[in-house]
C-alpha cells in the first residue's frame, strides 16, 4: 500500500471538518491547524491559571466560613481547567514546559480579563456573575469544537462553569438585599468588571484577524460580536433580578437591526491590557513566575518518585 499523498491527507481532513466529525491526536492535520489550535488552548489555559489570583485574594478574607468554603473551591476548580487544557495542549507536540515558559516570560497571552484589581469582596460576585458568564456564553459552542480533546475538555469545563456564575449571582444578590452600603458595593463593583467582561469576547468581527479561519475550522463556531450580543441579552434580565443598573446609557435593543444597541467600547483599552499594561499585568506574571521558582522542588521530588517507581516496576517485569 503507497502512503497518502499530501493532497490525499488534505482531502480527509477537509472531508472531516465537513461532516462535522472530530480531528484526534493522532489524525494527520495541517500546520496552521495545530498552531491555531496550540494557541487558543494555550492561552486558554493561562488564563485559568492566572484566573486563580483575583478570586485568591479574596480567600483569607471571606465573609464566613461557607463563603470561604465554596471560593476555594471554585479557585481550585480554575487550577483543574488550567491541567485539562494543559493536556488537551499537549496532545498537539507542546510540552507543558514550554507553554509555561511562555507565560512566565511574558511571551503568552491569557484573557485580558484577569488583569484587573478586586478590592472589594462584591469583586467575587462580579467575577462569577459577569466574567464566569461570559465565559459560558464563549466556551458553550467550543464544547462543539473541531479538535476532540479541546471538546471533551470543554464539556466538564462549562458544567462547573455554570456553577461558578451560579455561585457569583448569588453573592451579588445577598448584597443587593443587603443594607444601603452592601447594595452600593454591588454596583460599583458591576460598573468596574461590565466592559471589561464585553472586552473578553475579542475585539469586533472586522478587526479579528484569525476569526474566518477558526470557523472554517470549526473551532469557532460564531463570531466575537455575536457572542457579545447575545452575552447582553443574558444580562439584561438578570441584571433586573438582581437589581442592578448597567453601566452603559446607551444600552437598549434595536428593534430594526435585531440587535443590542450599546456605547463604544473602549478598544485603546483593551489592547493596553492585552499589550501588558493593564493595572494589574505586572503583578499577575510576578506571581506566576515566583509560584513557578518556588514550586521547583515538588516538581524535583515529583520526577524522582516517578523514576523510582517505574525503575521498581521494571525491576519486578525483568
Ligand atoms: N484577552 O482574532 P481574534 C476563563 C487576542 S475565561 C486577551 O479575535 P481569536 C474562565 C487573540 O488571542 C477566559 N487576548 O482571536 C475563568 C489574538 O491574539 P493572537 C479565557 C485576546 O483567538 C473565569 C488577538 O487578540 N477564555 O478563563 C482577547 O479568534 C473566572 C486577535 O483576536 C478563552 O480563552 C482577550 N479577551 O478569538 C477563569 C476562550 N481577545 O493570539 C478564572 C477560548 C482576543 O493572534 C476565573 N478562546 N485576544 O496573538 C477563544 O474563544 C478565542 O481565542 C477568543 C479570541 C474569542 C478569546
Amino acid at each position: 500500500m503507497t502512503a497518502p499523498t499530501p493532497t490525499e491527507l488534505q482531502d480527509e481532513f477537509d472531508a472531516l471538518i465537513a461532516a462535522d466529525q472530530r480531528i484526534e491526536p493522532r489524525d494527520w492535520m495541517p500546520e496552521a491547524y495545530r498552531k491555531t489550535l496550540i494557541r487558543q488552548i494555550s492561552q486558554h489555559a493561562h488564563s485559568e491559571i492566572i484566573g486563580m489570583q483575583p478570586e485568591g485574594n479574596w480567600i483569607t478574607r471571606a465573609p464566613s466560613l461557607a463563603r470561604k468554603a465554596i471560593l476555594m473551591a471554585k479557585v481550585q476548580d480554575e487550577a483543574g481547567h488550567g491541567l485539562y487544557l494543559y493536556s488537551a495542549a499537549q496532545t498537539l507536540g507542546i510540552t507543558r514546559d514550554e507553554m509555561t515558559r511562555q507565560l512566565i516570560e511574558g511571551r503568552a497571552k491569557y484573557s485580558s480579563i484577569f488583569n484587573y484589581p478586586t478590592p472589594t469582596w462584591a469583586d467575587m460576585g462580579a467575577i462569577g456573575w459577569l466574567v464566569d458568564g461570559a465565559a459560558i456564553c464563549n466556551q458553550v459552542p467550543l464544547c462543539r469544537a473541531s479538535y476532540g480533546p479541546y471538546g471533551r475538555a470543554m464539556v466538564r469545563i462549562c458544567k462547573e462553569e455554570s456553577f461558578h456564575q451560579r455561585q457569583g449571582f448569588e453573592i451579588l444578590l445577598t448584597l443587593m438585599r443587603g443594607t444601603e452600603a452592601q447594595r452600593a458595593m454591588a454596583q460599583e463593583s458591576v460598573d468596574r468588571w461590565y466592559w471589561p467582561s464585553l472586552m473578553m469576547f475579542g475585539p469586533p468581527d472586522d478587526q479579528s484577524p484569525n476569526s474566518a479561519q477558526s470557523t472554517a475550522w470549526k473551532i469557532k463556531r460564531f463570531s466575537n460580536d455575536e457572542l457579545r450580543q447575545r452575552f447582553i441579552g443574558m444580562l439584561v434580565p438578570q441584571a433586573e433580578v438582581l437589581g442592578v443598573t448597567l453601566p452603559d446609557p446607551e444600552l437598549r435593543w434595536d428593534e430594526k437591526e435585531e440587535r443590542w444597541h450599546t456605547s463604544e467600547i473602549d478598544w485603546t483599552e483593551f489592547h493596553e491590557v492585552i499589550a501588558g499594561r493593564g493595572p494589574m499585568n505586572a503583578v499577575r506574571i510576578q506571581n506566576r513566575r515566583d509560584a513557578h521558582e518556588q514550586g521547583a522542588w515538588v516538581r524535583e521530588a515529583a520526577a524522582a518518585y516517578a523514576a523510582k517507581k517505574s525503575a521498581v516496576t521494571t525491576e519486578a517485569a525483568a
